[in-house]
């Protein structure tokens, strides 16, 4: 269990001075222009020693992201966006840190933006989030006036504007490319990759997307040092996360743990556990809405880590832990999922915008127990044609929950349908 003095985001529990007083009081903005001074070069080592991965669903190596950025301006300029349009389901671990610690990600994001020789950054906040939005805007206020933003920001010879754009509520443009064209003034559509953000991204230019968590944790591991956040989880596997944890736990919470720490302890320790006991757990989602869920038995030896879920063919994800117990119709939970995606679709490509339809609508009669036997496989072959055949990964953020399901709870799928046709059970209400 990680100790109070490990924790990054020490603001989250309970102390609520938001200010710019408030967070220089807990070290933030401490020899800003020491850190920026170590160079570029310096900075991406550290970023890559200390092992951060992405922490906005995929984990891919941060700093081997910035590592991507030019090194010689070919005259374009560069950007960093961060991605704040947090709207995975079960996902609310950024809006923390923007509510509570915005300093912390704004200094992040100035040395960040050094380290990339980008002299300017946006910030792209989902558009339901209007009090992260006050408190965002209230300290960018505060930095400019401070001198910390702006020209020779915080004194260290580095001229840099940071802006903050709030976008208007579609899931879909928290994927990179539709971010970047909802950014550019146009409809949120994703971009094929290659080419990725960092050859050719905001307005053509050379631009690094990262998620809140990963750009607000880097003052912390330079001041730290990259060792010490490589200490916290297994290797490839490393530092503090935060973890959203929601559903059927005593008390929903998000709290910063250790990388690889245990389900359960994370449960039992910071929320109260499984509401009626770890017997009374069903399943759980480990990462966000994206990810297939986890079956009691696997929980109990969980590891939540990159490497551990993607083994057990599942996901950290966001980290957003959604937990099921025994109450739970977990069919209609997944074909809520369904029914969310389907929504969400941009439309654009075809087995994504008529997949989403069909898996919705095969699991809209599964929840009845309408169907027949042989149409559960029939929409696992749906999700094979959608899955890896799409611009983005929408279209596998739909497919997966739906074989997790499958592979998990196939009999209960199948009693649903059997209790129905013999009359059993009637329609169950699906909304
Ligand atoms: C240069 C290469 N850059 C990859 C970059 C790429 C991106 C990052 C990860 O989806 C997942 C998705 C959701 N040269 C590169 C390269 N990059 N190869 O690395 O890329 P990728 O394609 O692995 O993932 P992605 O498209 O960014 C993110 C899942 O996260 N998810 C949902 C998250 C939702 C939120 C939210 O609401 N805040 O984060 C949860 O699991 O399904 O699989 O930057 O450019 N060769
Ligand atoms: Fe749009 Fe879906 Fe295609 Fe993504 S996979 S580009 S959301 S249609």
């Amino acid at each position: 269990m990680l100790k109070d003095q490990d924790r990054i985001f020490t603001n989250l529990y309970g102390m609520h001075d938001r200010s710019l007083k408030g967070a220089m009081k807990r070290g933030h903005w401490d020899g800003t222009a020491g850190l920026i001074a170590l160079g570029r070069d310096k900075l991406i080592d550290i970023v890559k020693a200390s092992g951060l991965r992405g922490r906005g669903g995929a984990g891919f190596p941060t700093g081997m992201k910035w590592s991507f950025m030019p090194k010689v301006s070919d005259g374009r300029p560069s950007y960093l966006v961060i991605n704040a349009d947090e709207s995975e389901p079960g996902t609310c671990k950024d809006r923390e840190i923007m509510r509570h610690d915005p300093h912390t990600l704004i200094e992040g994001a100035l040395i960040a933006s050094f380290a990339m020789g980008a002299n300017t950054c946006y910030i792209y906040l989902r558009g339901e989030y209007i009090r992260e939005r006050e408190a965002l805007q209230a300290a960018i206020d505060e930095c400019y006036d401070a001198g910390l933003l702006g020209k020779n920001a915080a004194k260290s010879g580095f001229d840099f504007d940071l802006y903050l754009h709030h976008g208007a509520g579609a899931y879909i443009c928290g994927e990179e490319t539709a971010l970047l064209e909802s950014l550019e003034g146009k409809k949120g559509m994703p971009r094929m990759k290659p080419p990725f953000p960092a050859g050719a991204g905001l307005y053509g230019c050379p631009t690094t997307v990262n998620n809140v968590e990963s750009i607000a944790v880097v003052p912390t591991i330079l001041r730290r040092g990259a060792e010490w956040f490589a200490s916290f989880g297994r290797p490839n596997n490393t530092g503090t996360k935060l973890f959203g944890i929601s559903g059927h736990v005593v008390h929903p919470c998000v709290v910063e743990e250790s990388m690889s720490i245990p389900l359960r302890e994370l449960l039992e320790t910071h929320c109260g556990g499984v509401r009626g006991g770890w017997k009374n757990l069903k399943a759980v989602i480990p990462g966000g809405s994206s990810v297939p869920l986890l079956t009691a038995a696997q929980c109990d030896d969980a590891i939540m880590d990159f490497d551990w879920l993607r083994e057990q063919r599942s996901g950290l994800g966001t980290a957003a832990v959604i937990v099921m117990d025994q109450s739970t119709d977990v069919i209609k939970a997944i074909w809520r999922l369904s029914k969310f995606y389907k929504h969400e679709s941009c439309g654009q490509c075809t087995p994504c915008r008529e997949g989403t339809g069909w898996m919705m609508r095969v699991m809209d009669r599964l929840v009845r127990g309408e169907a027949e036997i042989e149409e559960i496989d029939m929409l696992i072959s749906v999700t094979k044609q959608v899955e890896g055949h799409t611009i983005c990964a929408l279209g596998d953020a739909a497919a997966w929950p739906i074989q997790g399901l499958v592979r998990a709870f196939r009999d209960e799928i199948e009693d649903r349908i059997k209790a129905r046709k013999t009359g059993r059970i009637s329609a169950v209400a699906a909304e």
